[in-house]
């Protein structure tokens, strides 16, 4: 799959692009099921939210089932991400979060980069953050928000927050935020099951509660240029990638199975 050059406008203009009906409801299904099985792994690498105990982050995927390292290197990844950063791209993280119906908690304002950065050591904003959505997502079952543009104004400072959530984050300071909506606004990341969304490093993000009585998982791969590879090693694989070869597309049948 290709991005067309006002996808690829989007992207450097916006810093993400939408991109509706990628993965058919079959495809869906199917990674739902196996969405299922890892869930019930008892494993550090499935992350659980505070106050409800339920999955929020289910991670290093491509490490743990042939379906889900499949679609890391489905095409419909690994082409656009070749289109906008070349061809030596390797894989960072695979997760999903969930985002369960009631009791899924916030991801605060925040930038990939800022954590690439300070847990990794990644010298550049230089990765792609490319999301399928599991579920329709709505602006009712905790969306991600983006601010568009935000990227372009260089990494905003970042505090560590391990506090608000299960999951410690790198997030940019309320009077940040307020300054970069205030000129650029706010947008939300919606669609059926089967979207695919692509944004950069820089971008700042974060999502709502989900207050609404419906789920709301969603498939995300990191792919980063082999020659922008981490530096610190302190966190596990699961969190961040080791094989910092070069990837290839998959065949992906085990999506259709
Ligand atoms: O899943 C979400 O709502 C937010 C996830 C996110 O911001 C991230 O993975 O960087």
């Amino acid at each position: 799959m290709k991005l067309n050059a006002t996808q690829l406008k989007e992207i450097e203009e916006n810093g993400y692009v939408i991109l509706p009906d990628c993965f058919s409801n079959e495809e869906v299904n199917n990674l739902r099921k196996a969405m299922t099985t890892i869930f019930k792994e008892k494993t550090e690498a499935n992350i659980i939210e505070k106050s409800s105990g339920v999955v929020r982050t289910a991670m290093g995927l491509h490490l743990r089932s042939k379906i889900f390292d499949d679609l890391t290197r489905h095409p419909k990844f690994f082409e656009p991400a070749c289109q906008i950063r070349g061809h030596n791209l390797y894989i960072q993280q695979t997760k999903i979060n969930v985002k369960a119906a009631f009791t899924g908690e916030v991801w605060q304002w925040h930038y990939d980069f800022a954590t690439h950065f300070g847990e990794d050591g990644v010298p550049k904003p230089l990765a792609l953050n490319l999301h399928v959505f599991f579920d329709k997502v709505t602006e009712f079952n905790g969306p991600l928000f983006f601010i568009p543009k935000s990227h372009k104004y260089g990494s905003a400072p970042s505090k560590l927050d391990t506090v608000t959530t299960n999951y410690p984050l790198w997030v940019v300071d309320q009077q940040n935020v307020k300054t970069l909506v205030k000129e650029n606004g706010i947008v939300s990341a919606h669609g059926k099951a089967g979207t695919v969304v692509i944004f950069v490093d820089n971008l700042v993000h974060g999502s709502a509660q989900n207050m609404s009585p419906m789920d709301r998982a969603i498939f995300s791969v990191i792919l980063n240029p082999c020659d922008n590879a981490q530096t610190k090693f302190a966190r596990p694989e699961y969190k961040h990638g080791r094989d910092f070869k070069p990837i290839k597309a998959s065949s992906y049948k085990s999506l259709l199975i």
